[in-house]
């Protein structure tokens, strides 16, 4: 029989590279679309997928349209990956947050725990949880101390997932998950900044790059890699937490140095610090710890940040060039 799967977020870059990994075994793919003015399908069309996804008509903070969206589609598989999720934006609109990525999350339990209870859930939570908690790598067994209304909102959603699971005998599984990139990365996020930059700037079209707390370290993967655990993670005998990371940790300025790099740029001679991209209140460094979804799930990273920055610069030489 076939599967069926319903994806919150499906227009956003893990949505697109889940459809398509979803599609490749043979699921059928329903995805939750807010309609907007703007064009939100261009990253399943890259993939070449945007006609073999079918959409249904909703919106996270609306309870009456996910149980509408799991009657059409009898989804067996659900995953929750629509957010408001840019961290930043988040102090600028931290009720709309909350409601998106907080109460959002619970509005997809309670229609999944309404409709059918047997589907297998997946929540993206976020290594944004761990914040100010320092460990020598964070796990699974790391305490919570999240740093933005985006981390305080996520919180809200894990501890939903793992109450529903507890309470309700859901399969319920969250996924933390630390930073992950790719070439349909949105571009306010810093990764795809610098290699949109690095691509405008060797091709004459921009001088400067103007950047905000470049100290910041982060363990930053593969958005193609990640999908395959949230994958892995609805296919196990019951749900679970699991932390999917690198286990390596770099700077946004080293980061800087390797997109540069690749087109034979130097970024001290590009990069300006702009405090007007500092955040109010920052998450110095981040790296997990992947042990656990490496061993339960057998699940490893495959794409190294030199692989996936070059990609990136890559991608964007070629949409410019
Ligand atoms: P993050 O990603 O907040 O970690 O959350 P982002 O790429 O926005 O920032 C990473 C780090 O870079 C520093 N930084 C800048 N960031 C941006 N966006 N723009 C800048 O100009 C800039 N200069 C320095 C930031 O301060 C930060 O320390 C991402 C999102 O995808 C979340 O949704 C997800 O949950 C987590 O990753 C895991």
């Amino acid at each position: 029989m076939t599967k069926t799967a319903l994806i919150t977020g499906v227009t956003g870059q893990d949505g697109a590279y889940l459809s398509k990994l979803l599609l490749e075994k043979g699921y059928e793919v329903y995805g939750l679309l807010a309609r907007r003015s703007t064009d939100t399908l261009w990253r399943l069309r890259e993939l070449g997928i945007d006609a073999d996804v079918r959409m249904i008509d909703g919106d996270l903070t609306d309870l009456s349209s996910l149980i509408r969206a799991m009657q059409i589609s009898s989804a067996s598989e659900v995953y929750n990956l629509g957010a408001q999720s840019f961290v930043g934006t988040s102090w600028q609109q931290p009720i709309v947050t909350a409601q998106i990525d907080g109460v959002g999350a619970l509005n997809v339990l309670e229609a999944v725990r309404t409709v059918n209870d047997k589907a297998h859930f997946y929540q993206a939570s976020t290594s944004e949880m761990f914040g100010l908690i320092q460990a020598e790598k964070q796990d699974e067994t790391t305490p919570f101390y999240p740093r933005s209304p985006y981390g305080v909102a996520k919180l809200m959603a894990h501890w939903a997932t793992v109450n529903y699971r507890e309470s309700f005998g859901l399969h319920a599984s969250s996924g933390i998950l630390f930073n992950h990139e790719s070439p349909l990365r949105g571009i306010e996020f810093v990764t795809r900044k610098v290699t949109d930059a690095v691509a405008r700037i060797k091709l004459g079209k921009q001088k400067e790059l103007r950047l905000g707390n470049i100290d910041a370290k982060r363990d930053w993967g593969f958005a193609g890699d990640y999908v395959e655990a949230m994958w892995l993670m609805t296919q196990q005998p019951a749900g679970d937490d699991y932390v999917v990371a690198t286990g390596l940790t770099t700077t946004v300025r080293d980061m800087c140095d390797i997109a540069f790099g690749h087109v034979g740029l130097k970024a001290q001679d590009h990069v300006v610090i702009d405090p007007r991209f500092y955040r109010p209140a920052e998450v110095d460094v981040l790296l997990g710890n992947p042990a656990k979804a490496m061993a339960k799930l057998g699940w490893k990273p495959k794409t190294s940040l030199e692989q996936l920055i070059t990609m990136m610069v890559d991608a964007d030489m070629r949409r410019l060039g």
